[in-house]
Protein backbone atom coordinates (compact mmCIF):
# COMPACT_ATOMS: atom_id res chain seq x y z
CA UNK A 1 0.00 0.00 0.00
CA UNK A 2 1.40 3.36 -0.85
CA UNK A 3 2.06 5.61 2.24
CA UNK A 4 -0.19 8.04 3.15
CA UNK A 5 1.24 11.42 2.54
CA UNK A 6 0.29 14.54 5.68
CA UNK A 7 1.23 18.14 5.11
CA UNK A 8 2.18 19.59 8.27
CA UNK A 9 1.74 23.81 8.18
CA UNK A 10 4.58 24.96 10.74
CA UNK A 11 6.81 21.74 11.14
CA UNK A 12 9.51 24.04 12.85
CA UNK A 13 7.49 24.84 15.99
CA UNK A 14 6.82 22.82 18.57
CA UNK A 15 3.99 21.20 17.30
CA UNK A 16 5.24 20.49 14.12
CA UNK A 17 7.75 18.92 15.40
CA UNK A 18 6.27 16.54 17.60
CA UNK A 19 3.60 15.56 15.14
CA UNK A 20 6.17 14.92 12.40
CA UNK A 21 8.28 12.24 14.78
CA UNK A 22 4.87 10.90 15.50
CA UNK A 23 3.45 10.42 11.62
CA UNK A 24 7.02 9.36 10.59
CA UNK A 25 6.40 6.28 13.49
CA UNK A 26 3.04 6.17 11.76
CA UNK A 27 4.96 5.22 8.13
CA UNK A 28 3.66 9.07 6.64
CA UNK A 29 5.31 10.31 4.11
CA UNK A 30 5.50 14.34 5.93
CA UNK A 31 6.05 16.99 3.79
CA UNK A 32 6.48 19.62 5.84
CA UNK A 33 5.95 23.76 5.17
CA UNK A 34 8.41 26.22 6.33
CA UNK A 35 8.82 29.87 5.78
CA UNK A 36 12.46 30.94 4.28
CA UNK A 37 14.82 32.17 6.40
CA UNK A 38 18.00 33.68 6.99
CA UNK A 39 19.48 30.91 9.13
CA UNK A 40 17.71 27.31 9.37
CA UNK A 41 15.29 27.28 12.20
CA UNK A 42 15.08 23.24 12.15
CA UNK A 43 16.75 22.63 15.98
CA UNK A 44 13.73 20.73 16.71
CA UNK A 45 13.73 18.93 14.18
CA UNK A 46 17.49 17.97 14.42
CA UNK A 47 16.91 17.59 18.34
CA UNK A 48 14.51 14.64 17.40
CA UNK A 49 16.58 13.41 14.74
CA UNK A 50 14.15 14.01 12.05
CA UNK A 51 15.27 16.44 10.03
CA UNK A 52 15.99 14.80 7.01
CA UNK A 53 13.63 12.09 7.34
CA UNK A 54 10.54 14.84 5.86
CA UNK A 55 10.54 16.83 3.02
CA UNK A 56 10.73 20.43 3.60
CA UNK A 57 8.88 22.97 1.49
CA UNK A 58 9.68 26.88 1.67
CA UNK A 59 6.37 28.68 1.67
CA UNK A 60 4.69 31.17 3.24
CA UNK A 61 0.95 30.20 3.90
CA UNK A 62 -0.09 33.94 3.37
CA UNK A 63 1.32 33.13 -0.47
CA UNK A 64 -1.49 31.12 -1.99
CA UNK A 65 -0.53 31.22 -5.24
CA UNK A 66 2.14 29.00 -3.93
CA UNK A 67 0.14 26.81 -1.76
CA UNK A 68 -2.02 26.02 -4.98
CA UNK A 69 1.42 24.85 -6.43
CA UNK A 70 2.04 22.81 -3.22
CA UNK A 71 -1.59 20.57 -3.44
CA UNK A 72 -0.27 20.36 -6.88
CA UNK A 73 2.75 18.38 -6.38
CA UNK A 74 1.53 16.19 -3.57
CA UNK A 75 -1.68 13.95 -3.44
CA UNK A 76 -1.95 14.87 0.03
CA UNK A 77 -4.50 12.90 2.18
CA UNK A 78 -3.91 14.66 5.69
CA UNK A 79 -2.98 18.50 6.46
CA UNK A 80 -2.57 19.70 9.47
CA UNK A 81 -2.22 23.16 9.50
CA UNK A 82 0.22 24.46 12.83
CA UNK A 83 1.40 27.49 10.99
CA UNK A 84 0.97 30.68 13.12
CA UNK A 85 2.02 33.74 14.55
CA UNK A 86 1.44 32.17 18.16
CA UNK A 87 2.57 34.64 20.63
CA UNK A 88 0.07 36.10 21.86
CA UNK A 89 1.91 39.13 23.38
CA UNK A 90 3.42 40.15 19.79
CA UNK A 91 -0.11 39.88 18.54
CA UNK A 92 -1.00 42.97 20.18
CA UNK A 93 1.76 44.59 18.27
CA UNK A 94 1.42 42.93 15.11
CA UNK A 95 -2.23 42.80 14.88
CA UNK A 96 -2.54 42.89 11.02
CA UNK A 97 0.49 40.56 10.24
CA UNK A 98 -0.85 38.34 13.22
CA UNK A 99 -4.49 38.02 11.25
CA UNK A 100 -3.05 37.47 7.96
CA UNK A 101 -1.37 34.30 8.95
CA UNK A 102 -3.97 33.11 11.53
CA UNK A 103 -6.75 33.84 9.65
CA UNK A 104 -6.65 34.62 5.71
CA UNK A 105 -3.82 31.84 5.82
CA UNK A 106 -5.96 29.06 6.66
CA UNK A 107 -8.64 30.08 4.44
CA UNK A 108 -6.28 29.90 2.00
CA UNK A 109 -6.08 26.26 2.40
CA UNK A 110 -9.49 25.47 2.91
CA UNK A 111 -10.45 27.48 -0.64
CA UNK A 112 -7.33 24.76 -1.96
CA UNK A 113 -9.22 21.98 -0.34
CA UNK A 114 -12.36 23.18 -1.72
CA UNK A 115 -11.61 23.28 -5.31
CA UNK A 116 -9.26 19.97 -5.11
CA UNK A 117 -11.03 16.95 -6.53
CA UNK A 118 -9.40 14.22 -4.22
CA UNK A 119 -11.00 14.24 -0.81
CA UNK A 120 -8.24 16.11 1.71
CA UNK A 121 -8.80 15.92 5.69
CA UNK A 122 -8.01 19.27 7.58
CA UNK A 123 -7.03 20.31 10.55
CA UNK A 124 -6.73 23.38 12.75
CA UNK A 125 -4.95 24.20 14.94
CA UNK A 126 -7.42 26.45 17.22
CA UNK A 127 -6.94 27.47 20.94
CA UNK A 128 -8.35 27.83 23.71
CA UNK A 129 -7.41 31.56 23.80
CA UNK A 130 -10.66 31.81 21.93
CA UNK A 131 -12.37 31.36 25.18
CA UNK A 132 -10.67 34.64 26.65
CA UNK A 133 -13.09 36.09 29.44
CA UNK A 134 -15.30 32.90 29.85
CA UNK A 135 -17.02 33.29 33.06
CA UNK A 136 -17.23 29.56 33.47
CA UNK A 137 -15.41 26.91 35.49
CA UNK A 138 -14.50 24.72 32.83
CA UNK A 139 -14.50 25.54 28.80
CA UNK A 140 -16.02 23.09 26.61
CA UNK A 141 -16.91 22.92 23.00
CA UNK A 142 -19.89 24.70 23.54
CA UNK A 143 -18.69 27.57 25.98
CA UNK A 144 -19.07 30.96 23.84
CA UNK A 145 -16.29 32.79 22.85
CA UNK A 146 -14.82 35.81 24.23
CA UNK A 147 -11.56 36.75 22.34
CA UNK A 148 -9.03 39.01 24.10
CA UNK A 149 -6.27 39.68 21.96
CA UNK A 150 -5.63 39.77 17.89
CA UNK A 151 -4.19 36.28 17.73
CA UNK A 152 -7.42 35.22 19.39
CA UNK A 153 -9.83 36.75 17.46
CA UNK A 154 -7.40 35.47 14.26
CA UNK A 155 -7.96 31.91 15.42
CA UNK A 156 -12.05 32.67 16.03
CA UNK A 157 -12.08 33.42 12.77
CA UNK A 158 -10.20 30.74 11.17
CA UNK A 159 -12.43 28.35 13.85
CA UNK A 160 -15.71 29.53 12.60
CA UNK A 161 -13.82 29.57 9.02
CA UNK A 162 -13.49 25.79 9.33
CA UNK A 163 -16.75 24.82 10.79
CA UNK A 164 -18.15 27.15 7.75
CA UNK A 165 -16.99 24.93 5.26
CA UNK A 166 -17.61 21.39 6.86
CA UNK A 167 -21.04 23.10 6.79
CA UNK A 168 -21.18 24.57 3.03
CA UNK A 169 -18.93 21.85 1.09
CA UNK A 170 -18.62 18.83 3.02
CA UNK A 171 -15.29 19.32 3.81
CA UNK A 172 -13.37 16.83 6.62
CA UNK A 173 -12.32 19.62 8.46
CA UNK A 174 -11.65 19.75 12.21
CA UNK A 175 -10.84 22.26 14.50
CA UNK A 176 -8.73 20.80 17.51
CA UNK A 177 -9.12 23.58 21.11
CA UNK A 178 -6.00 22.57 22.33
CA UNK A 179 -5.74 24.49 25.83
CA UNK A 180 -1.43 25.32 26.41
CA UNK A 181 0.56 22.42 26.22
CA UNK A 182 4.89 22.57 26.49
CA UNK A 183 7.88 21.00 26.42
CA UNK A 184 11.30 20.86 26.63
CA UNK A 185 10.80 22.25 22.85
CA UNK A 186 8.46 24.92 23.33
CA UNK A 187 9.78 28.46 22.39
CA UNK A 188 11.45 31.06 25.01
CA UNK A 189 9.34 33.33 24.77
CA UNK A 190 6.38 31.80 26.35
CA UNK A 191 6.56 31.69 30.40
CA UNK A 192 6.75 28.28 31.31
CA UNK A 193 10.16 27.54 28.82
CA UNK A 194 11.07 31.80 30.10
CA UNK A 195 10.48 30.31 33.42
CA UNK A 196 12.30 27.25 33.29
CA UNK A 197 15.17 28.39 30.80
CA UNK A 198 15.72 31.60 33.18
CA UNK A 199 16.20 28.97 36.45
CA UNK A 200 18.51 26.97 35.65
CA UNK A 201 20.61 30.01 34.45
CA UNK A 202 20.35 31.62 37.81
CA UNK A 203 20.80 28.34 39.23
CA UNK A 204 24.21 27.59 37.21
CA UNK A 205 25.72 30.75 37.75
CA UNK A 206 24.82 32.36 34.31
CA UNK A 207 21.76 34.87 34.95
CA UNK A 208 20.99 37.05 37.98
CA UNK A 209 17.40 37.86 37.62
CA UNK A 210 14.29 36.74 35.20
CA UNK A 211 11.61 39.60 35.10
CA UNK A 212 8.16 38.90 33.65
CA UNK A 213 4.27 40.15 33.87
CA UNK A 214 1.19 38.91 35.46
CA UNK A 215 2.05 35.70 38.07
CA UNK A 216 -1.59 35.23 38.82
CA UNK A 217 -2.85 34.17 35.20
CA UNK A 218 -4.07 30.38 35.73
CA UNK A 219 -3.21 28.35 32.80
CA UNK A 220 -4.38 24.49 31.92
CA UNK A 221 -1.11 23.50 31.16
CA UNK A 222 -0.26 19.45 29.22
CA UNK A 223 2.41 18.12 27.72
CA UNK A 224 2.76 18.38 23.80
CA UNK A 225 3.42 15.18 22.88
CA UNK A 226 0.10 13.63 24.68
CA UNK A 227 -1.62 16.50 22.09
CA UNK A 228 -0.03 15.29 18.78
CA UNK A 229 -1.78 11.98 19.33
CA UNK A 230 -5.39 13.67 19.89
CA UNK A 231 -4.50 15.82 16.70
CA UNK A 232 -4.04 12.57 14.53
CA UNK A 233 -6.93 10.56 16.25
CA UNK A 234 -9.42 13.91 15.64
CA UNK A 235 -8.76 13.68 11.94
CA UNK A 236 -8.87 9.68 11.54
CA UNK A 237 -12.88 10.03 12.91
CA UNK A 238 -15.12 9.30 10.53
CA UNK A 239 -17.33 12.29 11.45
CA UNK A 240 -15.52 15.50 11.30
CA UNK A 241 -15.66 17.42 14.40
CA UNK A 242 -14.29 19.68 16.85
CA UNK A 243 -12.64 18.65 20.46
CA UNK A 244 -11.72 20.40 23.25
CA UNK A 245 -8.25 19.02 24.37
CA UNK A 246 -6.79 19.62 27.86
CA UNK A 247 -5.83 18.23 31.28
CA UNK A 248 -9.02 19.33 33.34
CA UNK A 249 -6.96 20.93 35.75
CA UNK A 250 -5.14 24.61 35.81
CA UNK A 251 -1.86 26.10 37.75
CA UNK A 252 -0.98 29.82 38.22
CA UNK A 253 2.49 30.99 37.14
CA UNK A 254 3.59 31.58 40.40
CA UNK A 255 2.31 27.96 41.27
CA UNK A 256 4.45 27.01 38.20
CA UNK A 257 7.63 28.94 39.15
CA UNK A 258 7.17 27.30 42.76
CA UNK A 259 7.04 23.63 41.35
CA UNK A 260 10.56 24.72 39.74
CA UNK A 261 12.09 26.37 43.11
CA UNK A 262 10.89 23.15 44.52
CA UNK A 263 13.09 20.97 41.95
CA UNK A 264 16.19 22.70 42.04
CA UNK A 265 15.99 22.71 46.31
CA UNK A 266 16.43 26.62 46.32
CA UNK A 267 16.26 28.27 49.73
CA UNK A 268 13.11 30.84 48.50
CA UNK A 269 10.52 33.37 49.75
CA UNK A 270 8.27 35.62 47.83
CA UNK A 271 8.23 38.98 49.38
CA UNK A 272 6.17 42.24 48.34
CA UNK A 273 3.17 43.53 46.64
CA UNK A 274 1.69 43.92 43.11
CA UNK A 275 4.32 45.49 40.68
CA UNK A 276 6.75 45.13 43.67
CA UNK A 277 6.47 41.62 44.54
CA UNK A 278 9.54 38.96 44.20
CA UNK A 279 11.11 36.26 44.56
CA UNK A 280 14.20 36.41 46.79
CA UNK A 281 16.66 33.88 47.78
CA UNK A 282 16.93 33.64 51.48
CA UNK A 283 20.22 32.92 52.00
CA UNK A 284 21.64 36.12 50.74
CA UNK A 285 18.24 38.52 50.05
CA UNK A 286 19.06 38.30 46.48
CA UNK A 287 16.05 38.99 43.60
CA UNK A 288 15.52 36.00 41.31
CA UNK A 289 12.57 36.85 40.19
CA UNK A 290 10.71 40.38 39.77
CA UNK A 291 7.79 41.83 37.85
CA UNK A 292 8.26 44.13 34.57
CA UNK A 293 4.99 46.14 33.66
CA UNK A 294 6.33 45.57 30.13
CA UNK A 295 5.15 41.50 30.14
CA UNK A 296 2.10 42.46 31.48
CA UNK A 297 -0.74 42.44 28.44
CA UNK A 298 -3.93 45.31 27.50
CA UNK A 299 -6.32 42.54 28.24
CA UNK A 300 -5.50 39.03 30.03
CA UNK A 301 -7.00 35.84 30.24
CA UNK A 302 -7.16 35.41 33.43
CA UNK A 303 -7.97 31.61 33.88
CA UNK A 304 -8.36 28.87 31.65
CA UNK A 305 -9.88 25.24 32.74
CA UNK A 306 -10.19 22.88 29.70
CA UNK A 307 -13.29 20.02 29.82
CA UNK A 308 -11.96 17.16 27.46
CA UNK A 309 -14.71 14.97 28.18
CA UNK A 310 -15.40 14.51 24.52
CA UNK A 311 -12.61 13.77 23.76
CA UNK A 312 -12.36 11.19 26.20
CA UNK A 313 -16.06 9.79 24.84
CA UNK A 314 -15.24 9.89 21.64
CA UNK A 315 -11.67 9.46 20.69
CA UNK A 316 -10.44 7.70 23.92
CA UNK A 317 -7.92 10.15 24.14
CA UNK A 318 -6.93 11.36 27.52
CA UNK A 319 -3.67 13.18 29.00
CA UNK A 320 -1.02 11.16 30.56
CA UNK A 321 1.56 13.67 32.01
CA UNK A 322 1.43 15.25 34.87
CA UNK A 323 1.78 18.93 35.50
CA UNK A 324 4.90 18.36 38.43
CA UNK A 325 6.06 15.85 35.75
CA UNK A 326 5.89 18.41 32.96
CA UNK A 327 7.54 20.58 34.76
CA UNK A 328 10.50 18.52 36.04
CA UNK A 329 11.20 17.27 32.23
CA UNK A 330 11.41 21.10 31.25
CA UNK A 331 13.65 22.02 34.02
CA UNK A 332 15.96 18.80 33.82
CA UNK A 333 16.36 19.69 29.92
CA UNK A 334 16.88 23.08 30.58
CA UNK A 335 19.56 22.65 33.17
CA UNK A 336 21.09 20.13 30.52
CA UNK A 337 20.90 23.32 27.88
CA UNK A 338 22.67 25.83 30.28
CA UNK A 339 25.37 23.51 31.12
CA UNK A 340 26.31 23.02 27.13
CA UNK A 341 26.07 26.61 26.54
CA UNK A 342 29.56 27.79 25.08
P1 LIG B 1 5.15 27.64 17.38
O1 LIG B 1 6.22 26.84 18.05
O2 LIG B 1 5.17 29.11 17.50
O3 LIG B 1 5.17 27.26 15.82
C1 LIG B 1 4.48 28.00 14.86
C2 LIG B 1 5.03 27.67 13.49
O4 LIG B 1 4.33 28.44 12.50
C3 LIG B 1 6.51 27.98 13.32
O5 LIG B 1 7.10 26.88 12.66
C4 LIG B 1 6.52 29.20 12.40
O6 LIG B 1 7.63 29.27 11.57
C5 LIG B 1 5.29 28.90 11.55
N1 LIG B 1 4.79 30.07 10.83
C6 LIG B 1 4.49 31.29 11.35
N2 LIG B 1 4.05 32.10 10.36
C7 LIG B 1 4.07 31.38 9.21
C8 LIG B 1 3.74 31.67 7.87
N3 LIG B 1 3.29 32.88 7.51
N4 LIG B 1 3.87 30.69 6.92
C9 LIG B 1 4.36 29.49 7.28
N5 LIG B 1 4.70 29.15 8.53
C10 LIG B 1 4.55 30.10 9.49
O7 LIG B 1 3.71 27.15 17.85
P2 LIG B 1 3.27 25.76 18.52
O8 LIG B 1 3.28 25.93 19.99
O9 LIG B 1 3.98 24.63 17.89
O10 LIG B 1 1.72 25.75 18.12
C11 LIG B 1 1.29 25.15 16.91
C12 LIG B 1 -0.06 25.70 16.54
O11 LIG B 1 -1.01 25.43 17.57
C13 LIG B 1 -0.12 27.21 16.35
O12 LIG B 1 -1.05 27.48 15.33
C14 LIG B 1 -0.64 27.75 17.67
O13 LIG B 1 -1.29 28.97 17.49
C15 LIG B 1 -1.60 26.62 18.06
N6 LIG B 1 -1.80 26.40 19.49
C16 LIG B 1 -0.74 26.21 20.31
C17 LIG B 1 -0.95 25.94 21.65
C18 LIG B 1 0.20 25.70 22.59
O14 LIG B 1 -0.02 25.77 23.80
N7 LIG B 1 1.39 25.37 22.10
C19 LIG B 1 -2.25 25.85 22.15
C20 LIG B 1 -3.32 26.04 21.28
C21 LIG B 1 -3.08 26.30 19.94
P3 LIG B 1 8.93 30.15 11.96
O15 LIG B 1 9.83 29.17 12.61
O16 LIG B 1 9.43 30.62 10.64
O17 LIG B 1 8.47 31.27 12.83
O1 LIG C 1 3.02 31.36 27.88
P1 LIG C 1 2.12 32.42 27.37
O2 LIG C 1 2.74 33.47 26.53
O3 LIG C 1 0.94 31.68 26.65
P2 LIG C 1 -0.56 32.11 26.27
O4 LIG C 1 -0.67 33.57 26.12
O5 LIG C 1 -1.48 31.43 27.22
O6 LIG C 1 -0.69 31.47 24.81
C1 LIG C 1 -0.23 30.16 24.53
O7 LIG C 1 -1.29 29.25 24.76
C2 LIG C 1 -2.41 29.41 23.88
C3 LIG C 1 -3.46 28.37 24.28
O8 LIG C 1 -4.29 28.91 25.30
C4 LIG C 1 -1.95 29.24 22.45
F1 LIG C 1 -3.00 29.34 21.60
C5 LIG C 1 -0.89 30.28 22.12
O9 LIG C 1 -0.41 30.06 20.80
C6 LIG C 1 0.27 30.11 23.10
O10 LIG C 1 0.89 28.88 22.85
O11 LIG C 1 1.42 33.16 28.61
C7 LIG C 1 0.74 32.45 29.61
C8 LIG C 1 0.38 33.37 30.74
C9 LIG C 1 -0.32 34.66 30.28
O12 LIG C 1 -1.39 34.93 31.14
C10 LIG C 1 0.74 35.74 30.43
O13 LIG C 1 0.24 37.05 30.71
O14 LIG C 1 1.58 33.80 31.39
C11 LIG C 1 1.50 35.20 31.63
N1 LIG C 1 2.85 35.76 31.74
C12 LIG C 1 3.34 36.39 32.84
N2 LIG C 1 4.59 36.82 32.63
C13 LIG C 1 3.81 35.79 30.79
C14 LIG C 1 4.89 36.47 31.34
N3 LIG C 1 3.82 35.30 29.54
C15 LIG C 1 4.97 35.46 28.82
N4 LIG C 1 5.02 34.93 27.58
N5 LIG C 1 6.05 36.14 29.32
C16 LIG C 1 6.06 36.67 30.58
O15 LIG C 1 7.04 37.25 31.01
Amino acid sequence: MPKKIALITGISGQDGAYLAKFLLKKNYKVIGVERRSARSNNWRLERLNIANKVTIEDIDIKEINNLIRLFNKYKIDEVYNLAAQSFVHSSFQNPIETSQVNAIGVLNILEIIRNHKSKIKFYQASTSEMFGKHGKKKQDEKTIFHPRSPYATSKTFAHYSVQNYRESYNLHAVNGILFNHESPLRGEEFITRKITLGLAKIYLGKQKILKIGNIYSKRDWGYAEDYIEAMWKMIQSKKPKDYVIATGKNHSVKQFINECVKILKLNTKWIGKGLNEKLINIKNNRTLISIDKKYFRPAEVDNLKGNYNKAKRELKWKPKTSFKNLVKMMIESDLENVKNLK
